[in-house]
Formats: structure tokens, sequence, C-alpha cells
């Protein structure tokens, strides 16, 4: 009898809290990006437009920066964001994407490009900030070559709420 009583409140609460639709809860990546470790400050707090969540970096031959990237939980409730990154095509860089630190990044550019990178439970106000972009100028990058790469952070919850940071990388 308790068990019946049990799944019937269970059907009850399905049926009068559908996820994310109709309510009051709130879904929004707030996507930051540095520059790692010229720029310590993080780009794009607060910022769901594309000018104000932009770094620029230029690179010498053979020279390599790390760019930061994370997601900030600006909803109201727990919510996961999918991640993906795109860059346009250029033979003067390499650009690899990890996850990790201490003791060592992994790479994971291939996961990041498919958008399938999906993110642990973030509670508001909280953050993910475990992914990097590394960009290398190869040798055969002639000076002023240039390519941009866009990360987007998209709700896991209502697909309709994301966030996109970029770093435009050129060749000194
Ligand atoms: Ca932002």
């Amino acid at each position: 009898m308790r068990t019946a009583i049990a799944v019937a409140l269970a059907a009850s609460l399905a049926w009068t809290t559908p996820a994310g639709a109709g309510s009051s809860e709130t879904y929004l990546p707030d996507g930051w990006i540095r520059l790692h470790p010229e720029s310590p400050a993080w780009h794009g707090d607060n910022a769901l437009t594309d000018s104000a969540e932009t770094v620029k970096a230029k690179l010498e031959k053979g020279e390599t920066i790390r760019i930061d990237l994370a997601a900030q939980n600006d909803g109201n409730t727990v919510d996961q964001f999918f991640m993906k990154g795109e860059c346009s095509p250029s033979r003067a860089f390499r650009i690899t994407f990890t996850t990790g630190g201490r003791p060592g990044f992994t790479k994971i550019t291939a996961l990041v490009k498919t958008g399938k990178i999906r993110s642990p439970e973030i509670r508001p106000g909280h953050r993910m900030n475990h992914y990097q972009l590394l960009a290398k100028r190869l040798s055969r990058g002639r000076s002023g070559a240039s390519l941009t790469c866009s990360v987007t952070y998209t709700s896991a919850t209502d697909s309709t709420k994301s966030d996109t940071v970029i770093a435009r990388i050129s060749a000194r």
C-alpha cells in the first residue's frame, strides 16, 4: 500500500513539474575566457555579446599560448552545460583543447568539436573551468596569418540558452 502511494505521488510530481517548461526556473550559461597567464582577469562575466568576451593573442613562430575556458551558471537552478569549440581552418596554427590540470592535461580536441562535452551538474552561481585551448604557431605560419575559435556553452535543459566566447589568434 505504501509503495502504491509513493508511485502515485511520484507520478503526480512528474506531471505537475515538467522539466524546464512553464516554470519559474531559468537557465543561462555565462561563458568566460582569459589568456593564461598574461591576463588573469576573466572576460565575459555577465556578458552575452561577442565583443565583450573576446580575447586576442599574437604569436611568434613556435610560440604556444594557453587560453582558459569557463562557464558560470547564471540561471536560478542546477543545470548542466554542453560545450562546443569551433575554429576556422588555418595551416599556420595547431589548436588543441584540453581538460584537467595537475598532474596533467588530457587532449579532448575531437570531443570538443562534436559539442558532446557535458559538464557535471552546476549549482546557480557556480562555474566549470576545467577546459583549455592551446594555440601553437607552426613554423610554416606566415606573418599576418590568423584564425578564430569560438566556444559555445548551451544549457542541457533549455537548448535556446547559450553563450559564446571567442579567441582571435594571429601570427606576429
Ligand atoms: Ca559570458
